[in-house]
This record gives structure tokens, sequence and C-alpha cells, in this order.
């Protein structure tokens, strides 16, 4: 099995974006090792604080964020960072060559009960004739990114990356502290009979939404005859996670549940970076409107509608918006 960087060299991936994929690996060993410590490591529970999100900060993710931004900061390669847990950007060197935009714990709600989370990671170019303090930085479709990933914290820690030459799996080995490549251009199958949703919003979603979960839920007898099968793990990270390994739709479609949030998922720290290791495996990442990878941001911030996925199933999905 090969190790990380020789992988990397192999697809002709520029040295200075392997040194910082490194730095980034560098933060997610020491979150795995932080995670798998648990109560031992007093990091369990929240913390008295709201992030940007309005969401209550666990400790693990004020941790995680400080770890991945110091090492960030430091390494010399990063001109700014973006995280979910900020309120703005960060500047890092004026003439550091990249920008990178992360959600330090994906999943925060299965923290305390030891379920699936992991870290989301999306790498654009700086803009040169831009200040690092500028957050227009960040205002790049995810069209443009160069790297994109995930690490996850589960029964093995696993990176799923892409720089745009596939979507290839590694796991984490302990015994030499590197990752190794197990699988490479991982592919998700065309056709799925999985789908996930938070199905506890149904009668918040739009009408096509509403008609197309109903229609899976009929099964073999109903519209799209056969049975599908719901799975839902509360953490994007495990979910396209296991899209990408046996196929599957997933979604967190707009709702009205909150007339100030129509959508929940990030398109920075979530959608981006996920749509492109979806898109690298032959998947479809989409809103109901259109390719998300295509978004031009307004905010960093900024949510959107997530639909995405095996190819036929988000096909079938969107026919249900015309
Ligand atoms: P955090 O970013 O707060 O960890 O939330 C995770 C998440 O944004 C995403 O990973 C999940 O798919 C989604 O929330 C789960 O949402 P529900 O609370 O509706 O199940
Ligand atoms: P396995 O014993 O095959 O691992 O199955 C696990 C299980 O029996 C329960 O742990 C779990 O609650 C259930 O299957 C899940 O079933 P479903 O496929 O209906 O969601």
């Amino acid at each position: 099995m090969k190790r990380l960087a020789p992988a990397l060299r192999a697809d002709n991936v520029p040295l200075d974006l392997i040194s910082l994929i490194k730095t980034i690996l560098a933060a997610t060993k020491e979150i795995s090792f932080r995670v798998s410590q648990a109560q031992l490591g007093g990091l369990m529970g929240s913390t008295l604080d709201e992030n940007i999100q309005g969401e209550v900060q666990k400790k693990l993710d004020v941790v995680a964020n400080e770890l991945f931004k110091d090492i960030l900061l430091e390494s010399g390669f990063v001109k700014a960072i973006s995280s979910e847990e900020e309120d703005t950007s960060v500047a890092g060197e004026d003439n550091g060559k990249f920008i990178v935009s992360f959600d330090p714990l994906d999943g925060s709600s299965n923290i305390d009960i030891n379920s699936l989370i992991g870290t989301i990671f999306s790498i654009h170019r700086a803009k040169p004739e831009l200040d690092a303090a500028d957050p227009n930085q960040f205002k790049q479709a995810g069209t443009e990114q160069v790297c994109a990933g995930y690490v996850l914290y589960g029964p093995s820690t696993m990176l799923v990356m892409t720089t745009g030459k596939g979507t290839h799996f590694y796991v984490l080995d302990r015994t030499h502290g590197g990752f190794l490549l197990v699988e490479r251009n991982v592919q998700v199958p065309t056709e799925t009979q999985e789908f996930a949703v938070n199905m506890s919003n149904q009668r918040f979603w739009h009408e096509p939404m509403q008609n197309y979960i109903s229609d899976l839920l009929a099964g073999d007898t109903g519209p799209r005859g056969k049975n599908f099968n719901m799975r839902w793990i509360a953490a994007m990270v495990g979910d396209i996670h296991r899209v990408l390994t046996r196929g599957g739709i997933f979604t967190y479609p707009a709702d009205t549940k909150d007339a100030n949030k129509p959508f929940k998922l990030r398109l920075m720290y979530e959608a981006n970076p996920m749509s492109f290791l979806i898109e690298q495996a032959g998947g479809l990442a989409v809103t109901s409107e259109g390719r998300i990878m295509d978004i031009q941001p307004t905010d960093i911030h900024q949510r959107v509608e997530v639909i995405m996925g095996s190819k036929n199933e988000v096909e079938q999905c969107l026919s249900y918006y015309k």
C-alpha cells in the first residue's frame, strides 16, 4: 500500500500543495487522538459559548478548531482560513499560496454518544491581488477547489480526498503514524435503493421533495417499483462516506422550519468539498436549481440546499422539481 505523499506525487500534485495537505493531516491525527481519548481527555460536553451559526459549541469543536487554526496559520503556506467555528475569515501569511475552509468537527451532536464525526476541508488558490485579511478571498466557486477531503474518526480513522484526479480512500496506519492509500478512484454506483434525509423535517419540505420521498417510501408497489432503505447518521461525513462506499442519495432539502434559515448545510465547509469528492467519484451534487460547485459564493457562512450521490437517483429527484 502506498503512503500518502508518494501517491500524491504520482498524481503530479504540486509539492507546495502536498506540503499543505500534510500540515492539515498533522492536525487531524492530533484530533483523532483526542477523540479516541473521550472522557479521559476531559473534552466531552459543551462549552458555554455559541458559534457564529448560533449553535452551542462542544469542547471538542473548540479544541479541534484551535488546533487546525494554529497549525495552518503557522505553516506559512496559507494566506487565510475560514472555519465554521470562526465569525470571520482569519488572515495568515501575505504571500501564502492557498486559502483553506474547514469544519473542524462535523457531526458535533455525535461527540458525546461516541458515534461518527469527522473533519472536512476545502483548499483554493489564494488571490495574490487581495489582502490576506480580505474575506473576498473566499468568494470562489467550488469548481475552483484544488483539493477537498474529510477525515472520518470512526472505528478506523480514514482520509477521503481528491485533488481533481479521482477520489481516493486512505486509512491511518497507527503503527507508523501515516495515511496509506487503500482504494484509488472510488466510484459511486449509478443506481441505488438507499436514501439519507432527516425524516423529522418532512412536514417542512417543499412539495417536490415531499412527493419524491413519498414515492421512495411507497416501495415496490409505488411509482418507483422498488423498495428503498433509509440511513441517517446525523453527520454529513458519515452519510457521504456510506454513499461513496456503496451508493445512495443524501439530501438536506430546503425547508420552512425557520423563515430566516431556509437551508441547513454550509456551502464552504460541507457542500462544496463533498460535491468535489462525489463528482470525482462519478456522482452528482446539486441543489434543486443547479450544480452546487457552480454557485458563486456571497458570504463565507452561506448555506445551501444539498442533493447528492448516485447519478441516476439524483436525476430522479431533480425530475420532481421540473
Ligand atoms: P455540525 O456542523 O453542527 O456538527 O452539524 C452537522 C450537520 O451539519 C451535518 O453534518 C449533518 O448532516 C446535519 O448537521 C445533521 O442535521 P440534523 O440535526 O437535522 O440531523
Ligand atoms: P447486524 O447484526 O447485521 O449488524 O444488524 C444490526 C441490527 O440488527 C441492529 O443493530 C440495528 O438496530 C438494525 O440491525 C438496523 O436495521 P435496519 O437495517 O432495519 O435499519
